[in-house]
């Protein structure tokens, strides 16, 4: 069995959620971040940079959460969370995974934590920026759903939409939530109706943003 080191609702959800989706339910370590657990010695041995997630997969740490919803459709490739290597669709996959890590992972990171870039005194202006760039970032993914989806790649869902679901969620406080974008509300939908996602709300006690 797969050890997941999580935090409920934080960017372990979506190794979490894509793991109950393949039906292979992790061995659960929960992190308490409150408690600045993950930067105790022994967890910093396991994730260099104190956060979560850390999946430990046949007794190796691996962390980056994007990098790890791809190694569980490489780990489990009967579940079909990737097209296959070399396709035009494994392309657009690493494509939108990758985006998504560096366009719209860093700035949530600044609106949940925006004493960051540049300390307390500029919080509220890293705040509205991180907000800004996020907002652009749904416009755009959007765009691409109503044009081609219901899922990133077409027709059938894959690895990098947990990724995307995860982010959207946690935009749910934000002044203006991913749902309020219509083919992301769709694709929102479809996700919170998937059977693994009522099991991951219970898992990790998640009580906002249900289907
Ligand atoms: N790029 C990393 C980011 C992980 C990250 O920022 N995790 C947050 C929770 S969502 C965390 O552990 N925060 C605690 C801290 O920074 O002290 C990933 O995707 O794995």
């Amino acid at each position: 069995m797969d050890l997941l080191y999580f935090a409920p609702g934080s960017a372990s959800l979506c190794v979490h959620w894509m793991l109950l989706d393949i039906g292979r339910p992790p061995e659960l370590r929960r992190v308490d971040l409150a408690a600045g657990e993950q930067r105790s010695p022994e967890y910093l041995k396991l994730n260099p940079a104190g956060v979560v997630p850390t999946l430990v997969l046949d007794g190796e740490p691996f962390n980056e959460s994007g990098a790890l919803v791809l190694m569980l459709a490489d780990r489990y490739p009967d579940a079909g969370l990737l097209p296959p290597p070399g396709t035009a669709a494994r392309n657009a996959a690493y494509q939108w995974l990758l985006l998504m890590a560096n366009g719209l992972q860093p700035p949530f990171r600044t609106w949940f934590y925006p004493h960051e870039p540049a300390g307390e005194a500029a919080s509220d202006a890293a705040k509205a920026a991180a907000g800004q760039r996020i907002g652009a970032f749904f416009d755009r993914v959007d765009a691409h759903l109503a044009a081609n989806g219901p899922y990133l790649l077409g027709e059938r869902v894959s690895a990098p939409d947990f990724f995307l679901a995860m982010l959207c969620r946690w935009s749910r406080n934000m002044p203006k939530p991913a749902t309020e974008w219509p083919a992301l509300r769709g694709f929102i939908d479809r996700m919170r109706a998937r059977p693994s996602f009522k099991l991951l709300c219970e898992r990790e006690a998640l009580t906002e943003w249900l289907a």
